[in-house]
């Protein structure tokens, strides 16, 4: 059975307590007795009592910790993002389930008009705050929800009667979608990532194809040409009759919806009408990534009215968001950036191209995902002077980096502080000193924006120094 918008809802089990778990269970606890009979969450092995589980509990929610096992019976069970479809936790809420699915999916079906859904493995946070901007400066109403931060759900009570959702989606979060539909989809990129959830290639794309299985003639699928398997998605999209827009920085794509680089210059070809749009020099965000996220928020634009020349005037005015490519600073002739936020290998030779050839010296590591390195360690060796190797993955890394003769310069160190040192004594007026770990932060940190913040503390107090 499967739950359709706004029906009663019944017994509802959330699983999680992070950020979505307690938000689904807020939510759906505001829903009794009308539509909900009872909200039951249940945080998980890791997870113990305290204030937040007490706050629920006040609500009315009942609270299970300390345990993966879903007990009782229920009509719907939301799972948190982060628990993986295969995991015991999510298998024993399924068997007690008459449905399991995500929080971005209840949200969906709670308020299911104007949604614009944006995923890929790398370029979804721009492209999602950016076409937000987009619409914003086209007179629109709308707000940036999902991976981003706020999980929609959250954002429902006071979601305007004409505001779209810019929905940043991870793969965890489609991989648990049924119903949703929204009216325009992206699919930036897949290249090798969470592999540790999805166990498979394929399983990791298939979720992120997710995006568009229920969207219809009138929709837009808005689909990279650049990589193997989101051309494979297009085709699939096509042969199904949805409206596909091809989005390419190496070359002009055909057909009547397109979008790509004319020289430097953004175009956008949206049924036979072509938009030339802005030079790559006009954005403030740099590199061939970010002039396809900037393409890819044109055309969600675009489709959803936006004049062109809103749509010039608020890619000009876009600044970078923070821990992507976020210039942090210059002291002594050396430019500092923090691309905290790149968190795995393919985000990181993205970052790189933003910079010249043999300027950059660049800080890698973190902990350890076990990700292949052979890619990045010869991107970093075609573009980077020095490589600075830290964190638990530091080593691997720089053994990776040293396996061929090149010029470039690997140099150890322990943690963030020692490697921002390193970096500053081998940098030379002229270079870029970039943090773009290719590694997540926790051996050393909460989460990466606890990393970028260091980072960006550390040449607060170095510009601090030179004053
Ligand atoms: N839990 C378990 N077992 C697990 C995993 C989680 O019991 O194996 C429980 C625990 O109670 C834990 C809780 O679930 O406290 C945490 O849930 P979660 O990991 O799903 O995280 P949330 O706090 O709900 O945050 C999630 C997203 N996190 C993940 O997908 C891992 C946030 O994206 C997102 O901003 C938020 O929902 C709102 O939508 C973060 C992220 O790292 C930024 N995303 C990944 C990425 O961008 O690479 C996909």
């Amino acid at each position: 059975m499967t739950v359709s918008s706004r029906e009663h809802l019944g017994s509802v089990a959330v699983l999680g307590l992070g950020r979505t778990g307690e938000a689904a269970a807020r939510y759906l606890a505001s829903l009794v007795p009308s539509r909900v009979d009872s909200v039951t969450l249940f945080g998980g092995a890791a997870s113990a009592p305290g204030e937040r589980t007490r706050a629920l509990e006040d609500l009315g929610v009942a609270v299970t910790c300390g345990t993966d096992e879903v007990t009782g019976s229920y009509d719907l069970a939301v799972a948190s993002p982060g628990i993986p479809d295969t995991s015991d936790f999510f298998l024993s809420a399924a068997a007690c389930s008459a449905e399991v699915v995500g929080e971005p999916e209840l949200a969906w079906r709670e308020s299911p008009e104007r949604w614009v859904a944006v995923t890929g493995t790398n370029g979804k946070t721009t492209t999602t705050s950016l076409a937000t901007h987009l619409l914003q400066g086209g007179g629109l109403t709308a707000e940036s929800v999902g991976n981003i931060g706020l999980p929609p759900i959250e954002a429902i009570a006071g979601r305007p009667a004409d505001g779209w959702f810019v929905a940043e989606l991870s793969s965890f979060q489609l991989a648990t979608t049924r119903l949703f539909h929204p009216r325009v989809a992206v699919l930036l990129n897949v290249t090798p990532d969470h592999l540790e959830w999805h166990h498979t290639m394929e399983a990791y794309a298939a979720a992120k194809e997710r995006a568009f299985a229920n969207m219809g003639a009138g929709d837009l699928a808005v689909i990279s040409a650049d990589d193997d398997w989101c051309r494979a998605a297009a085709e699939r999209a096509e042969a199904r009759g949805l409206r596909v827009c091809g989005l390419s920085v190496e070359r002009e794509v055909e057909g009547p919806c397109a979008a790509f680089l004319r020289g430097s210059t953004l175009v956008v070809r949206l049924d036979g009408v072509e938009h030339e749009l802005t030079q790559t020099s006009d954005l403030q965000i740099f590199g061939a990534h970010n002039a396809e996220n900037a393409l890819a928020a044109s055309v969600v634009a675009l489709e959803l009215g936006v004049a062109p020349d809103d749509v010039r005037r608020g890619l000009a005015s876009f600044s970078p968001i923070e821990h992507r490519i976020e210039p942090a600073g210059e002291v002594g002739g050396v430019r500092f950036v923090n691309d905290s936020k790149a968190t795995n290998t393919d985000s990181v030779e993205k970052a790189l191209t933003a910079f010249d050839k043999g300027s950059i010296v660049v800080l890698l590591g973190g902990h350890d995902k076990g990700t292949d390195l052979t890619s990045l360690a010869s991107a970093v060796r075609e573009r980077c002077r020095v490589a600075v190797c830290f964190g638990e993955a530091g080593e691997r890394i720089a053994r990776a980096l040293e396996g061929e003769s090149s010029a470039l310069e690997v140099v150890r160190a322990p943690h963030l502080r020692e490697a921002f040192s390193a970096a500053l004594a081998a940098a030379r007026p002229g270079e870029t000193v970039l943090l773009s770990p290719a590694c997540s932060s926790f051996d050393e940190f909460n989460n990466m924006a606890e990393r970028g913040r260091l980072f960006k503390d550390l040449v607060r107090d170095l510009a601090a120094e030179g004053e």
